[in-house]
C-alpha cells in the first residue's frame, strides 16, 4: 500500500512546537493505514518474523492471546518492511523537514503494545538515551489506538524541551517499567496528551514525558520512531558515528561514510502486573 496524504504544519504549529516541545497531529494516518499497522503488529507479536524471545504462535491464535504477551518490541523496522515504510510516512517526512531541517535520518523504531495491566514509562528525556550533538532528536509517536488516561497515554512537561537534561535514578514504582526516572520533574506543569487513533504526536528529545499503567481492558498500541538531523553525527551504541540509519527526508550529507547493520529487533524488559 502506498502511504497517504500529507498533512502540512502551519507556522503557528511550528511556533507552538518550539514553545511546548510537542505537537499532536490528529488524522495523520488514514483508517486503511491504521488497519495495515495493526495487522503488522499482530504479525510481529505472533512471531511471523524472527525476533529473539518472541515465541511463534499458530496463525489462528486469537488476537488478544497474541498481543497480551509483550509490552514493547524494539527496532521492528529491521525485520518488518511495513514498519520500515511507516518510518518514512509522507506526513512524518514533511513535518520533520519543518521541525528538524531538510535532511532527516531515522535510527530507531519501537512498537508498544501495552496490554491491560502493563506499566508505563517513568519521566525521562529521550536525548538521555540517544544523544545528538545538535539537540535535533525528535520522536514521531503514531497512535494505533485512542490513547487515554485510562489506557496509559503520554504525559508531558511543556517547555522542558528548552532546558537541559535532568539527572536520573532507578525507581521501584510499579506504575512504570524498569527504565530510570528523571529527578526533579516539575509535575505542577504536567499536561495530559490524550489523542485519537491515527494521530501522530511529535516530540523533542529534551521533552520530559512519561506514561502510566494501562488500567483499561484493551491494548494501547503505538509505533514510535526516532529521528535527527542527517547533518550531525550520532555518538551512540559505542560508535563515534552510528551509521545504522536511513534517510527519510532530503539527502545524507555524509553518504560517503556508508551504512552499517547494527541494531537487531528485541523485546523490552517489562514488569507485567
Ligand atoms: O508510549 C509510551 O508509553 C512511552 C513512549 C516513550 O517514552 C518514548 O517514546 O520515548
Amino acid at each position: 500500500m502506498s502511504l497517504g496524504t500529507t498533512l502540512r504544519l502551519t507556522d503557528g504549529d511550528v511556533a507552538r512546537y518550539r514553545e511546548d516541545g510537542f505537537l499532536v497531529l490528529p488524522g495523520a494516518v488514514s483508517p486503511d493505514e491504521l488497519a495495515e499497522l495493526r495487522h503488522e503488529t499482530l504479525r510481529l507479536c505472533r512471531g511471523d518474523y524472527d525476533i529473539p524471545g518472541v515465541e511463534p504462535l499458530p496463525e489462528d491464535t486469537p488476537a488478544d492471546e497474541v498481543l497480551k504477551r509483550y509490552l514493547c518490541l524494539h527496532q521492528v523496522h529491521k525485520v518488518s518492511p511495513v514498519a520500515r515504510r511507516y518510518c518514512a510516512h509522507p506526513t512524518i517526512a514533511d513535518v520533520l523537514s519543518r521541525l528538524i531541517g531538510p535532511n532527516v535520518k531515522c535510527m530507531q523504531s519501537m512498537l508498544f503494545i501495552k496490554p491491560p495491566g502493563f506499566p508505563g514509562q517513568a519521566y525521562h528525556q529521550d536525548e538521555r538515551y540517544i544523544p545528538t550533538e545538535d539537540r535535533s532528536l525528535t520522536g514521531a509517536w503514531i497512535a494505533l489506538d485512542d490513547a487515554t488516561v485510562e489506557n496509559g497515554c503520554l504525559w508531558a512537561i511543556p517547555g522542558s524541551n528548552r532546558d537541559g537534561l535532568l539527572p536520573w535514578a532507578p525507581h521501584d514504582n510499579p506504575e512504570y517499567d524498569f527504565a530510570d526516572e528523571a529527578q526533579g520533574v516539575p509535575r505542577e506543569r504536567e499536561v495530559l496528551v490524550e489523542c485519537s487513533a491515527g494521530s501522530i504526536v511529535f516530540f523533542n528529545g529534551f521533552l520530559l514525558h512519561s506514561s502510566r499503567k494501562n488500567r483499561s481492558l484493551g491494548f494501547r498500541r503505538v509505533l514510535v520512531n526516532h529521528y535527527m538531523s542527517a547533518e550531525s553525527r550520532l555518538r551512540w551504541q559505542g560508535r563515534e558515528d552510528y551509521r545504522d540509519v536511513f534517510i527519510i527526508a532530503g539527502k545524507d550529507p555524509h553518504a560517503e561514510l556508508g551504512y552499517e547493520e547494527i541494531a537487531r529487533p528485541h523485546l523490552r524488559r517489562s514488569r507485567a502486573s
